[in-house]
Parts: structure tokens; sequence; C-alpha cells
């Protein structure tokens, strides 16, 4: 049986990382083989293109080219990491994935919703994830909870919260359209109760195994 694909989204803040564990455990509590990844990166090509993408010294980057630099390192994490391990059973999980295209470079930059769509399928064919997990918080909750962490920011991070507004409306829009494959999660709650809520959603997934 061929694995699932599953990926975490979400703004600023919104816990990914801080969830990413919890849920890798749900699953391999289920006996499940579980292959974490992230995007940008994935590959080393990919977490050589990460490091170009997110380096404040590139300030004047065309939003083209982010697009193009983010389907490139997909291309690679597709081909060499992704689709492999689904053919293999194991069940992926990816911090982030094409949802972030149409949400940073379609709702952040303006790029054109075709131009994603079109990349989408030239990079991916047939391949989307079985369910999304929106991490969804208020824009001032997750940019405060990056603050409180102390770290540089990198070069997206640097944006304002305008931009961050139009990002969270079009991860809304997406699951919005598609209520089937995304699961949107209020992750301005406790970690116990987001988490609690993330299993919920993977309930159907986790039926099928039945
Ligand atoms: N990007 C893109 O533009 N286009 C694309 O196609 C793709 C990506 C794939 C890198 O992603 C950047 O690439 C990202 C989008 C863009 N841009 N930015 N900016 P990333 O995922 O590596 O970077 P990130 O979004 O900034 O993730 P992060 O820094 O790892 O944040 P997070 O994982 O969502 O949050 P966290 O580290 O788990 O939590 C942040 C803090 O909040 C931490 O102190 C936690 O303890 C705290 N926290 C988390 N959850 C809670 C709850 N529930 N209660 C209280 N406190 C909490």
């Amino acid at each position: 049986m061929k694995g699932r694909f599953i990926v975490l989204e979400g703004g600023e803040g919104a816990g990914k990382s801080s969830n990413l564990d919890a849920l890798q455990r749900l699953l391999e509590g289920r006996g499940l083989a579980v292959l974490r990844t992230r995007e940008p990166g994935g590959t080393p090509l990919g977490e050589a293109v990460r490091g170009l993408l997110l380096d404040p010294s590139f300030a004047g980057m065309e939003a083209k080219a982010e697009l193009l630099l983010m389907f490139a390192a997909r291309a690679q994490h597709v081909a060499q990491v992704i689709r492999p391990a689904l053919e293999a059973g194991v069940w992926v999980i990816s911090d982030r994935f094409t949802s972030s295209s149409y949400a940073y470079q379609g709702g952040g930059r303006g790029l054109p919703w075709e131009a994603i769509a079109w990349l989408e399928r030239f990079v991916q064919d047939e391949l989307r994830p079985d369910l999304t997990l929106l991490l969804d918080t208020p824009v001032e909750v997750g940019l405060a909870r990056m603050r409180s962490r102390g770290e540089p920011e990198d070069r997206i991070e640097r944006e304002g919260r305008p931009f961050f507004e139009r990002v969270r409306a079009a991860f809304l829009a997406q699951a919005e359209a598609a209520p089937a494959r995304f699961a949107v999660i209020d992750a301005s709650l406790p970690l116990d109760e987001v988490q609690a809520a993330m299993q919920r959603a993977l309930q159907p997934l986790l039926t099928e195994l039945a």
C-alpha cells in the first residue's frame, strides 16, 4: 500500500515546528513508517536553495525568481524524496509544501494563481497532499511568538504585517476551496489542544488503515 502525504502549513509562528514531533509520534504509534521533511529544503540541493531564499542579503530578489527557486527545490524534493517514499509505503510529513507558494508568492507577492498552478502541474504531475493541516493564528499572535524567540529574522520574515495578512487570507482561501483536503486548526489555542485537533483531523486517514 502506498504511503500518505501529510503537510503542515501556517503563517509565521503558527507552531509547525512545535507540532511536528507530536504528529510523527502519533503516526509511528500506529506502526507506520514515517519520513519527516521540509520545504524549501528536504534534499542537499533544496537546502542550498533554501539558504539563498532566506538570506537577507538578497533583499532585492524578484518575486518571480523567488517562486521559481521554490519550485526548483520542490522538483528535486518530489523526485528524490517524496515520491520514492510514498511508493515504498512510507507516510511523508512535510513542514510546508505548495500551499505555501500559493500563500506567500500568490497572496503575499501578488503573483498570478495560474502561473503557480502551471508550475504545480509541471513539477508534481498528479502528486498532491492527502491532507494539509493548516495551523491558523491571527497574524499578530504569530508575529509576537516569533519576536519572543529572539532569533534574527530571515529575508521573508522581514516583510510587514499587511504581507502576512495576505498570506493568511490566501491559506484560508485554499482551505475553503478544498475542504476535503484541508483541516483548519486554531493554532492560537494551547499546544495540547492544537495537537488534539490535529489528531481528530487525521482520524479519517487512520481509519482507512483498520
Ligand atoms: N515559503 C514560501 O514563501 N513559499 C513556499 O513555497 C515555501 C516556503 C515552501 C521558510 O519556512 C520560509 O519559506 C517561510 C515561508 C517561505 N517564510 N517565512 N517567513 P519555515 O517554515 O522554515 O519558516 P517559518 O514559517 O518562519 O517557521 P518557523 O520559524 O519554524 O515557525 P513555526 O514552525 O510555525 O513556529 P514554531 O517555531 O513552532 O513556534 C514559534 C514560537 O511559538 C515558539 O517559541 C513556540 O514555542 C511558540 N508556540 C508555538 N505554538 C504555540 C502555542 N500553541 N501556544 C503558545 N506558544 C506556541
